[in-house]
């Protein structure tokens, strides 16, 4: 038999032009900020003006004060200390800095299963759907063999949906008439993926508002259905974040995180946002990782997190870019 491929084998960068989109939608999302961070990097001097714009355009780019705070009071010291003499210095610590801390985090998908489950979840509208639609293909691009599950069942056009999505990623779709029980759509989506050689499900559920404790517990059951059929499963439970929600964000996470456990964020809609900083504090308060980042609408418009990248399209290249 031969062996599964590696979930993981592709490098993020090799997603064509990606990272290059990335980069020119976060400057577009910059255009709302008072100060900018690449403007404010690219300085000549650590003068007052320096210190003053970094700490405004950190916490207008949305990276929360506390990180804020963190991050700006190691920069001082480091220049008091006289480790540091320029913006540019104060650049390449930052992102080593940062970098090094990222890095540490688990970022990989958990795809080993038969077949491997996700459960992907988050508050109405944050782009659930359409991650999922845009993740089949990229993982199907790699040599997985996807099928979706219509978790929401709320909607009869939920359901519609995800079909079109299916028909885009050319991905097969289980799904229910509206009103059934996501547990038994979940269920029905594992059976047929084993039954037709399917090595991934991901699960599409109905949006909720983080504080509807009454629809935390239908996810639970949904979860309870799974581990059933096997212990392990959801080997991933995925949160989806709108970027534009920016540090409001983190309280969902906290509460979908309490309700049934998170593996890891995506964090979509970063075209043109210009919260893109949320990443960090999220990270840092929460201890969930970004596992993976959307930048629109199209089947290519997503791609695993690559922490490299970010920094470099938030904060400034070395080359000055
Ligand atoms: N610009 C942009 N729009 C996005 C992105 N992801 C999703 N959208 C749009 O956001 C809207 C909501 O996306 P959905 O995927 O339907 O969100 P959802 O979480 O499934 O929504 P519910 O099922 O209603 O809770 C749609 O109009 C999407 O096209 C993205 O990365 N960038
Ligand atoms: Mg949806």
């Amino acid at each position: 038999m031969n062996a599964p491929p590696d979930p993981n084998a592709a490098a993020p960068n090799e997603r064509q032009g990606f990272w290059t989109r990335f980069s020119k939608t976060l400057d577009a999302g910059r255009q709302a900020y008072v100060a900018d961070l690449k403007e404010v990097f690219g300085r000549p001097a650590l003068d007052t003006a320096f210190w003053d714009d970094l700490e405004t355009s950190l916490i207008a780019a949305d990276a929360g004060v506390p990180t804020t705070e963190r991050v700006v009071g190691d920069l001082r010291r480091q220049a008091a200390g006289a480790h540091l003499r320029t913006p540019a210095d104060a650049l390449g610590y930052l992102k080593a800095d940062l970098g090094k801390q990222m890095a540490a985090r688990p970022r990989d998908l958990n795809l080993r299963g038969a077949p491997a489950v996700m459960l992907v979840v988050g508050v109405n509208g944050s782009g659930k759907t359409t991650t999922i639609g845009k993740l089949a293909h990229l993982l199907q691009r790699e040599g997985r063999r996807p099928l979706l599950a219509a978790g929401d069942t709320y909607r009869a056009a939920a359901i519609e949906q995800l079909r079109l999505w299916g028909e885009r990623a050319q991905v097969e779709v289980v799904a229910h008439g509206p009103g059934a029980d996501p547990g038994a759509v979940a269920f029905d989506a594992v059976q047929a993926a084993r039954a037709r050689g399917k090595d991934l499900v991901i699960i599409d559920t109905a949006g909720r508002l983080h504080t509807r404790t009454d629809l935390m517990e239908e996810l639970r059951k949904v979860r309870r259905v799974l581990q059933r059929l096997d212990e392990q499963a959801p080997q991933e439970v995925l949160a989806v974040l709108d970027a534009h929600v920016g540090q409001n964000s983190a309280q969902q996470v906290k509460v979908f995180q309490e309700a049934i456990g998170l593996t890891g964020l995506a964090v979509t809609k970063m075209d043109g946002s210009a919260k893109a900083g949320v990443v960090l504090s999220i990270e840092e308060d929460l201890s969930v990782p970004v596992k993976l980042v959307g930048i629109g609408e199209g089947l290519d418009d997503l791609n695993r997190f690559d922490p490299g990248q970010y920094l470099d399209a938030l904060l400034r290249k070395e080359d000055g870019t």
